[in-house]
């Protein structure tokens, strides 16, 4: 059996890609199952809630499974034994980090979620895409585009959502993301360090480990008046974790940019990569939503040099 699933501290497009895949498999004839690598955050419960799905289970081992990664392909990101499991098809949207001792199907198109690559393997397959799994890949879409506003967005996102929206008999599908944006930025409930693992990835620039969390909100300055506690949970992180850094990046949605709170063992190589001077630790990113296409690539130019 093929076990479908997405990064380590799984957002929307995660699960919903990894249900719809293990969904479509099934219906070619291929035995498969959907995990997740973590918990669901708010924003992924309401989706699931909505089109009354139930999370996938928690997945703690892959080793000697067949596993089938969407939403990523870095091995930080995944599992963490991956190297002992049998990977035999990777469907991502993001760079490519990736070797493996044999062939394998690998998938991977510059769009701006793994939904959107997936209601069009859909469409290759000429499977019916169901009300529900219409309505989850569509509401990945929206996630990982914010809403159609992320520079990762392209006219494929726009022209599968439209199709999803029909088949969910969504009408308003700008209202249906403002819902799910709203669930995703309620951090008031959240620890500072609920804040930082809300939604990160680890990287590895040449050799030094990075972590970088990311928020999306409607409003950063309810989470910057927290900048303090933040901040000082950041190094308690950096330590625990052995880290180069920890980058937060709160992402305003409405202003469209990004405040990054920075706590590095060297702070050049970031201001040189945003050409920024950070204070304090804090430096606005103007225009910057994505971590993917804007933060990661920069960071990757400047450490390899
Ligand atoms: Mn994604």
């Amino acid at each position: 059996m093929l076990h479908v699933f997405g990064h380590k501290s799984p957002d929307t497009d995660s699960i919903c890609s990894a249900i719809a895949y293990a969904y479509l498999k099934n219906q070619v004839g291929e035995e498969a199952k959907a995990f997740r690598l973590g918990e669901t955050n708010n924003e992924t419960k309401l989706v699931l809630g909505r089109f009354e799905m139930d999370a996938p289970p928690l997945l703690k081992s892959v080793a000697g499974k067949d596993v089938v990664l969407v939403d990523h392909n870095e091995f930080e990101q995944s599992a963490d034994d991956i190297e002992k499991a049998n990977i035999v098809e990777v469907i991502d949207h993001h760079k490519i980090k990736f070797s493996w001792d044999k062939p394998i199907y690998m998938l991977v198109m510059p769009v701006g979620s793994t939904a959107t690559i997936i209601a069009k393997k859909f469409i290759w397959k000429g499977v019916k895409i169901p009300q529900e799994i219409a309505g989850i890949l569509l509401s990945a879409i929206l996630s990982d585009t914010v809403i159609f506003k992320s520079p990762t967005t392209t006219e494929e996102d726009r022209e599968v959502a439209r199709e999803l929206a029909k088949i969910a008999e969504i009408e308003d599908i700008e209202a249906w993301g403002v819902e799910m944006f709203k669930a995703k930025s309620a951090i008031s409930e959240k620890s500072a360090r609920e804040m930082i693992y809300n939604d990160y990835k680890t990287y590895d620039f040449s050799g030094r480990k990075v972590l970088i969390g990311q928020l999306e909100v409607v409003d950063d300055g309810e989470v910057l008046k927290r900048k303090e506690e933040i901040m000082e949970e950041m190094k308690k992180v950096k330590e625990e974790e052995g880290l180069f850094a920890v980058l937060l990046l709160v992402t305003d949605i409405m202003k469209e940019g990004s405040t990054a709170l920075l706590v590095a063992d060297d702070v050049k190589p970031f201001e040189m990569a945003f050409n920024v001077k950070f204070e304090n630790g804090q430096a606005w990113l103007v225009g910057v939503m994505s971590r993917k296409k804007q933060v990661v690539p920069p960071l990757e130019c400047v450490f390899k040099n």
